[in-house]
């Protein structure tokens, strides 16, 4: 039984600006839910957003006052449901908020593999894989800047896959700042763009065109959230692979993208899916229709890239790995031991549950 639930934000600067088409994100708000039981098992989830409300519908303020006034009584009422009743229970009270769903899913199944004693990725059908490869998004705003980063990137053997946020600015201008980085690092090197949502379709067909004949390997979400026509048209179009994210909102949205085939790739995200089981849903309906996987973020901490993890290591398929970099884009670390990012890859825990341990000292340095 849950005895409390606690939502805490946290605020954390950046190592850098970080430039992305809809703002540019200077600190990171990391929004963590703790619910402990009536025997005192701690369960931890995350509900970090970027930029407020620049990118998604639901801001880490918003997503504190829903946890605090909606989901905090309806949870530490029942008594007796198991997780799957609890989520039930959850869905018909509670329209929306997904990200708010995501965390909370999380802090209960991070509580139900403690109990089981099995790491997190067990209790959603068990992993197959125990390290998943980690892209790193330049992001500066400026070519030569972004150029000495990836060297300097894999030099260290952290990331050899990069993925460049355009949008931002005039199309050629974009256009040639993503092809200066590919010509700096080698056919070697794969260097994906995202720009989201930023063009239109016209825009699209002339950016994605100068990024294909470029040796560009992946376009994420050109076009907006709505134009899934457009998405499917650019998809049938071009051969570089052309990726939904923000269109991608849960199963339904991907059973109806998956029905037309309008991308060639997911970028699945556990917050933006609802949660980690409708994240592993999203891949299912991926697979089925013969679409690509990607594992994307919503530039969470250790909390939520570490529950991603668990839930794409599950996925059958991952053709174009991961971007779980978000918490090595922070100044500050909240866990006792960090995440273990080692030869491009983040290697998933052993340990029962999420597998990580919270420096809670450090929150309440940081909280705000
Ligand atoms: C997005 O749209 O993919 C993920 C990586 C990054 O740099 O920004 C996010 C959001
Ligand atoms: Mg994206």
């Amino acid at each position: 039984m849950y005895q409390s639930l606690e939502t805490i934000l946290v605020d954390i600067p950046t190592i850098r600006p970080h430039q992305l088409s809809v703002t540019t994100m200077r600190i990171q708000t990391l929004v963590l839910v703790k619910i402990t039981t009536t025997d005192g098992i701690v369960g931890w989830g995350e509900a970090t957003t970027i930029g407020g409300l620049n990118y998604g519908d639901e801001s880490p303020e918003s997503v504190k006052t829903n946890i605090d006034t909606y989901f905090a009584p309806l949870l530490t009422a029942v008594k007796g449901l198991n997780v799957a009743q609890t989520l039930k229970l959850i869905g018909k009270n509670i329209n929306g908020n997904r990200f708010a769903k995501c965390a909370i899913q999380t802090a209960l199944l991070d509580i139900q593999a403690k109990q089981l004693g099995v790491p997190l990725s067990e209790v959603l059908g068990g992993r197959l894989r125990d390290s998943l490869p980690v892209l790193w998004t330049l992001a500066s705003g400026d070519t030569d800047k972004d150029i000495a980063e990836a060297q300097k990137m894999i030099a260290l053997k952290r990331h050899n896959t990069f993925k460049l946020k355009i949008g931002a600015n005039d199309l050629q201008h974009d256009v040639e700042h993503v092809i200066a980085i590919k010509k700096a690092l080698g056919d070697e090197v794969s260097i994906r763009v995202d720009v989201n949502r930023a063009w239109s379709e016209l825009q699209c067909v002339r950016g994605i065109q100068q990024l294909q004949d470029g040796g560009i390997d992946l376009i994420e979400q050109p076009c907006a959230i709505e134009q899934t026509d457009v998405l499917k048209r650019l998809s049938e179009r071009f051969d570089v692979a052309i990726m939904a994210d923000e269109a991608l909102t849960g199963p339904s949205s991907a059973f109806r993208l998956a029905c037309s085939h309008a991308a060639d790739v997911f970028a699945v995200k556990v917050e933006q899916s609802g949660g980690l089981i409708e994240a592993c849903e999203v891949a299912k309906i991926a697979g089925l229709a013969g679409i690509d996987l990607y594992g994307g973020t919503m530039l969470e901490g250790p909390v939520g890239s570490i529950a991603s993890a668990h839930a794409f290591a599950t996925f059958d398929h991952l053709a174009f790995g991961t971007e779980l970099f978000g918490p090595l884009l922070l100044t500050e670390e909240i866990l006792k031991t960090p995440l273990r990012y080692e030869n491009f890859e983040l290697h998933l825990p052993l340990t029962a549950g999420l597998g990580i341990d919270i420096d809670e000292n450090k929150i309440d340095q940081l909280r705000r």
